[in-house]
C-alpha cells in the first residue's frame, strides 16, 4: 500500500528575500520599513522559505467550473477560464486541484453524467483539458476530477436502452441481460421489490433505483461489465494526466459500508496498477469515526464531515469560544482524528491521510454559518493547520455568500465589482443576493482581508511541513478554554503551535528549552495586530495562531 514514492524531495524555493528571525521578534511592522517584496500585501514579512514537499499532502481548491471564471463571454465559467486564473491558485499557495464534474452532462452542476469519457461541451473541449493539465503539472500543482460512480445521468445511452428494453418488455416476461446486457448495468426491480428512491419505468411493473433523485439512476456496481466501463474511464483520465479523483457519494454504493470497501477496494486497485501515485478522496458522508473505517480499502483519504460543515468541530468550537472548553477541546479532537486514522493504517500498512474542509458544493458558506470576520478567519486557520490534506472551496477565499439551497452554495466568483470580464452568470435557479464580503479586487488591496488572512495561513503550512504532516500531542499544562498547545512532530523536526481560540488577548508561558523552541516561525491574527515572544512568554491577539520553532 506505500504508494508514496516521490522520495519525499524536499523542494525549497526562495521566493523572496527573507529576514532573519530572532526570538522575541515579531515580524510584521519590520516588513513596512524594508524594501523587500511581500507577496500577500498584509504586512506580514516572510521569514521563512517555502518547503514544498512532492507527495500527497496538498492543499487543494476545488472549483466549481461553471462558476469559476468565464473566458468566452457566454455567462458559464469554462476550462479556458480555470487555465487563466491557475496563476491566481498558485499564488495563493494551492498545490493541487479539485474539479468537480466537467464530463457531459444535462445539467448545471453535471454530477449526471451521459459519457464518461469526454468533456462537457459547457466548460469546453478535450484538448483544453489537456492543456489545462499541462499547465497545472508545469505548476507542480495536482489535478484531480470528480467521478460519479454511483449513478449516471438518466439520458446515458446504457440507461436508455435498457429502459426502452423494459418499455418493449412483454407483460410477464422477465428482463435478460442476453436481449440487452444494460439491464444489469442498474438496479432495475420488480414493482414488489422497489423501496424508497425507486422510479417507475414508463409505465410497466418495472422499477430503477435513483437514491438521489429520478434524474440519476444508480449503477450495479457489483456487475463486472459496468466496473470495466469505470476501469474504462479511469484510465481514459488518467492517460491524460489527470493525478487522481474525488469519488462522488460512496456511502450510496449500495446500502453496506463492507461491500461499499470492496467497491472502494475494486476501484483503488486498479486505479494503482494504471497510475501508482494516483490520488483518490472519497465523499463518505458520515461521522469520521465511520468514513474512516473506508480507508481499509487503500484509498488515500476521506473527507473528514466531522470537523466540516455547519455542524462540525470546528464551527461548533468557534461559535462557543470565550465561553466553553473550547482550546482542550479542540486539541483532544485533533489527536482523536489521528488516532482514528492511525488505528486504520497500522491494520493496512498504509499512509492515509484525513482530507480536511470547512465548507464544499453542498454546504452552506462560512459567510453565511459564522458571518463575522473574525470568526471566519480563526475557522479557517483551524481548518488550514490541522494534519492532512486542506480543501477549500472556491470562493471561500473571499468568503463568497451562499447559504439555503445547493444553487446558492454554487453563485459566481466575486471577481470584482466594477470589472466584469470572467464573471459567471452562475446556476439558474440560483437566489439573487448581494454578497456580504467584497471582491477579490478588494480584498486584495486590504492588508486585513479574509483572502489575505487565508492567503498567509496557506503560505505558513506551505513553509513549514510539519503542519500538514505533523503528529499532533496536546502540551496540557498550557491548553485551557482559550487556548490550544500542541506540537507536531514530521520525522525529526518538531514545531510547537498555540491557538488563542478566544476574544480576547492572552500571554502564554512556555520554557523554550524544555518545549525545544527559539523563535516564531509565523503567525495570524484575525485583526491582523502581532503574536510577540519575550523571553518564555509568548502574547496571543484575540483569534490568532503562532507557530514555534
Ligand atoms: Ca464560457
Ligand atoms: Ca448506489
Amino acid at each position: 500500500m506505500n504508494r508514496i514514492k516521490w522520495g519525499k524531495k524536499i523542494i525549497a524555493l526562495v521566493l523572496f528575500v527573507t529576514m532573519l528571525v530572532t526570538s522575541g521578534c515579531g515580524t510584521g511592522k519590520q516588513a513596512k520599513d524594508t524594501k523587500t517584496e511581500n507577496k500577500t500585501g498584509d504586512g506580514y514579512q516572510y521569514t521563512q522559505e517555502l518547503q514544498m514537499i512532492d507527495d500527497q499532502t496538498r492543499t487543494y481548491y476545488e472549483i466549481f467550473v461553471y462558476s469559476f471564471y468565464d473566458s468566452n463571454g457566454d455567462g458559464i465559467g469554462d476550462l479556458q477560464g480555470v487555465i487563466e486564473k491557475l496563476d491566481y491558485i498558485q499564488d495563493m499557495g494551492y498545490n493541487g486541484i479539485w474539479l468537480m464534474p466537467i464530463m457531459p452532462s444535462p445539467t448545471y452542476h453535471k454530477y449526471d453524467t451521459t459519457d464518461y469519457c469526454a468533456v462537457d461541451s459547457d466548460y469546453g473541449t478535450l484538448e483544453d483539458m489537456e492543456q489545462l493539465i499541462a499547465e497545472c503539472h508545469k505548476r507542480d500543482i495536482r489535478l484531480i476530477i470528480d467521478f460519479m460512480m454511483n449513478h449516471t445521468s438518466r439520458e446515458h445511452t446504457w440507461f436508455q436502452e435498457a429502459y426502452q428494453y423494459l418499455s418493449k418488455l412483454k407483460k410477464g416476461k422477465k428482463p435478460s441481460a442476453k436481449e440487452c446486457k444494460y439491464v444489469d448495468y442498474y438496479h432495475f426491480v420488480s414493482e414488489d421489490e422497489k423501496g424508497t428512491g425507486y422510479y417507475q419505468v414508463g409505465n410497466t411493473k418495472w422499477y430503477y433505483e435513483g437514491a438521489f433523485w429520478d434524474g440519476m439512476p444508480d449503477l450495479n456496481l457489483e456487475n463486472a461489465a459496468v466496473r470495466k466501463e469505470l476501469e474504462k474511464a479511469a484510465k481514459f483520465w488518467l492517460d491524460k494526466g489527470v493525478d487522481g479523483f474525488r469519488l462522488d457519494g460512496v456511502l450510496y454504493f449500495t446500502g453496506n459500508d463492507e461491500k461499499n470497501i470492496e467497491i472502494l477496494k475494486w476501484f483503488h486497485d486498479y486505479v494503482v496498477s494504471v497510475q501508482p501515485e494516483a490520488y483518490i478522496v472519497g465523499e463518505v458522508w458520515t461521522n469520521y469515526n465511520v468514513a474512516v473505517q473506508y480507508l481499509k480499502s487503500g484509498i488515500d483519504s476521506v473527507f473528514d464531515f466531522s470537523f466540516g460543515q455547519a455542524n462540525g468541530i470546528i464551527v461548533k468550537d468557534v461559535r462557543q469560544s470565550g465561553t466553553g472548553k473550547v482550546g482542550r477541546s479542540f486539541a483532544d479532537s485533533m489527536v482523536n482524528i489521528q488516532e482514528m486514522t492511525d488505528a486504520v493504517n497500522g491494520e493496512t500498512g498504509g499512509s492515509a491521510t484525513v482530507a480536511e474542509f470547512l465548507t464544499n458544493h453542498d454546504t452552506g458558506r462560512m459567510a453565511n454559518i459564522l458571518g463575522k470576520e473574525d470568526k471566519i478567519k480563526i475557522a479557517y486557520a483551524m481548518e488550514l493547520f490541522m494534519t492532512g490534506n486542506a480543501f477549500v472551496y472556491y470562493g471561500e477565499d473571499i468568503a463568497l455568500t451562499g447559504a439555503g439551497k445547493d444553487e446558492n452554495f454554487r453563485a459566481p466568483m466575486y471577481w470584482s465589482a466594477t470589472d466584469q470580464t470572467g464573471m459567471c452568470d452562475g446556476p439558474e435557479n440560483m437566489d439573487q443576493f448581494e454578497n456580504i464580503f467584497p471582491s477579490l479586487e478588494e480584498q486584495e488591496k486590504d492588508p486585513k482581508s479574509i483572502h489575505q488572512f487565508i492567503k498567509r495561513c496557506i503560505r505558513i503550512r506551505n513553509e513549514n511541513p510539519e503542519i500538514a504532516r505533523g503528529k499532533v500531542a496536546v502540551i496540557p499544562e498550557v491548553t485551557d478554554e482559550a487556548i490550544c498547545a500542541i506540537t507536531k512532530t514530521y520525522e525529526d523536526s518538531q514545531i510547537v503551535m498555540l491557538y488563542n481560540l478566544s476574544t480576547e488577548t492572552k500571554t502564554v508561558t512556555l520554557d523554550q528549552k524544555q518545549h525545544k523552541y527559539q523563535g516564531i516561525r509565523g503567525y495570524v491574527s484575525a485583526d491582523g495586530s502581532e503574536v510577540t515572544l519575550e523571553g518564555d512568554s509568548i502574547t496571543l491577539p484575540p483569534y490568532s495562531v503562532v507557530v514555534l520553532k
